[in-house]
């Protein structure tokens, strides 16, 4: 699936706005039409939109309703509604009939409603939502408040990872058209750089009937004819001297795929956006386009007050705004996929994601054969949205599975066969909060790890922490002899609350312990990354050792910085390898 555009050969216009919402509250038939309880707002999760607490934890079914009328001059088109997300599960109704579903909550999806979209009357779309987790679902949840003993256990509402459980349509809804004859549903785009050259793979697929496909590289002038071959096309282009994409250098080249008919015609124009660079993993460095890239950033929630989850635009500026100004050149889309406009910002301003399924706390007491089906769907549905994207530089699989069981390692094996089978030029990681313990870690290219020496154990001793973390991490190398990327590591600081000597969740024992900890990372070669947790403050479920949330935040929720983020935006400002490292 592409993202949608407006081209000269296809519309595009947006569903989104105010649209009506009411929870399924009996068992009476929604699908055409209901009484509304509430307006809700597309983008937005609807948990913190209204003031009854019965609406900020609902998970059961929901409804949302809008109409749209179709103008008449699209009549002879291809139409399609394409949803960029929607949590967790959705159906959707049009005029009455049903469409289909989707499932999980980041992925996007669309249906060809040519057959039953109106021009006449006025269209009635429903779509009834559920956000119900189980054993089965990415992420697990529901799990009886039984997930690993630790900090998520018995918390409000019931889940086994650090976040809320926001809801609702969160992405944008659209309608795009296409001609009925053909048209571009995929592209894949794989560069090379050989001497100073870039080799441009091309691969599509194609809907409809199409006699020829050419390609024009925008930057470079040159028009190449494809292979056809059946319902897919494949080019290969090479760039002499390319301008390579980088961090902070984002060179982007635009490939103008054009759909012809046997007469000549253009059925169909897309133009796909990409850049030209490569990534590898050695014993100890992660390179980009051959040189050393220390990567050195955030996890991250895509959480804001009000929205929720919603896609913002304004707050997706405002983060990668503080990111720069902190001198961050990464973050990984903690714990799922993050929208496509924001991917596409990091494409624009040359940050380097790592990418995430959104499978957090896997349980391996509760994995059965359709959870691992589930993680496979929606990881190759990542993998297929996010691939164009030169900033994606690391898939992630996982994040925090029970991955010290033996039942764990097929489950693993088969995602990073998957993943690999997909997409060759990038490395792949899988997140780890066992240590040395972990069983998976053969299959992945670089050891992603969550430690918390100073918090979650150790509370109040940087001393120490720092030894423990020095210690693990040596333990880990040993056992591994791969690069490590510590991927969290932190404290929960309220903002604006001193002590001196330093103790928990001040802002001087933020700034201590992270220091510190970085400095032991740093100490070490084969660490090829330090990514704190988290950018900023974000909501949770309700528990204990939450106080409004996570606190973890080098940022606050409103995106302001705590005392820590002026030490980092000078450690930063340095590269940490020099050159030839
Ligand atoms: C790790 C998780 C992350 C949590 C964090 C924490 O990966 O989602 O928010 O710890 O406890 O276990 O703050």
């Amino acid at each position: 699936m592409i993202y949608p555009k407006r081209t000269t050969t296809r519309n595009l216009f947006d569903l989104n706005g105010i649209w009506d919402f009411a929870r399924e509250l009996d068992q009476k038939d929604y699908s055409t039409g209901f009484i509304p309880e509430k307006q809700v707002a597309v983008p937005s999760s609807y948990n913190d939109l209204y003031t009854e607490e019965e609406f900020r934890v609902w998970d059961k079914g929901v409804w949302y309703n809008r109409k749209f009328t179709m103008p008449r001059l699209l009549c002879e088109e291809r139409i399609v509604l394409r949803f960029a997300s929607a949590s967790y599960r959705a159906e959707v109704f049009l005029n009455g009939k049903r469409l289909g579903d989707h499932e999980t909550g980041y992925t996007p999806f669309e249906f060809d409603i040519t057959e039953c979209v109106s021009f006449e009357a006025e269209n009635n779309l429903c779509v009834r939502l559920d956000n119900i987790l189980s054993a089965e679902t990415i992420p697990m949840g529901n799990l009886q408040n039984k997930p690993e003993p630790g900090q998520f256990a018995g918390q409000y509402p019931d889940t086994p990872f650090d976040f809320f459980p926001y809801g609702g349509i969160q992405r944008p809804v659209s309608i795009y058209t296409t001609s009925k004859g053909a048209w571009v549903e995929k592209i894949a785009v794989e560069t090379l750089v050989e001497d100073a050259d870039g080799i441009v793979k091309l691969a599509g697929e194609l809907g409809g009937k199409a006699a020829k496909v050419t390609i024009l590289y925008e930057e470079t002038g040159t028009s190449v004819e494809a292979q056809l071959s059946g319902d897919s096309f494949t080019a290969t282009l090479r760039i002499a001297n390319a301008r390579l994409w980088d961090v902070g250098q984002p060179e982007l080249y635009h490939a103008r795929i054009q759909v012809l008919d046997a007469d000549g015609a253009l059925l169909d124009e897309y133009s796909q956006r990409f850049g030209i660079r490569t990534v590898e993993v050695t014993a100890n460095r992660v390179l980009l386009n051959g040189k050393p890239v220390y990567l050195q950033g955030f996890g991250r929630h895509e959480d804001f007050p009000v929205i929720g989850k919603g896609l913002n635009h304004s707050v997706n500026i405002r983060d990668h705004e503080i990111l720069r100004w902190i001198n961050a050149n990464s973050y990984r889309t903690t714990h799922y996929p993050y929208s496509e406009e924001l991917i596409q910002l990091a494409d624009e301003q040359g940050l380097l994601i790592i990418s995430e399924a959104p499978a957090v706390s896997i349980n391996f007491d509760y994995v059965n054969e359709n959870t691992l089906k589930n993680h496979k769907t929606v990881l190759a549905e990542l993998i297929e949205r996010d691939r164009n994207n030169p900033s994606v530089i690391m898939w992630s699989v996982a994040n925090e599975a029970t991955t010290d069981r033996e039942v764990s390692v097929p489950y693993f094996k088969a995602l990073a066969d998957l993943t690999r089978s997909m997409d060759s030029t990038r490395p792949i990681t899988m997140i780890t909060c066992k240590a040395e313990n972990d069983l998976v870690m053969d299959f992945f290219d670089v050891v992603g790890v969550n430690l918390y020496p100073g918090w979650y154990h150790l509370p109040g001793q940087v001393s120490e922490a720092k030894e423990d973390l020095r210690d693990t991490l040596e333990k880990m190398h040993k056992a591994f002899k791969k690069p490590i990327f510590i991927t969290e590591f932190g404290a929960d600081t309220i903002s604006g609350m001193h002590s001196l000597p330093a103790e928990q969740w001040s802002e001087e024992y933020q700034t201590e312990l992270v220091m510190g900890l970085i400095e032991v990372m740093r100490d070490l070669d084969y660490v090829v990354g330090e990514h704190l947790w988290n950018f900023a403050d974000f909501r949770t479920a309700q528990n204990f050792c939450r106080v409004g949330g996570n606190k973890k935040g080098v940022f606050t929720r409103d995106r302001h910085p705590k005392m820590v983020a002026h030490f980092l935006k000078k450690l930063w400002s340095v590269p940490r390898y020099k050159d030839g490292e």
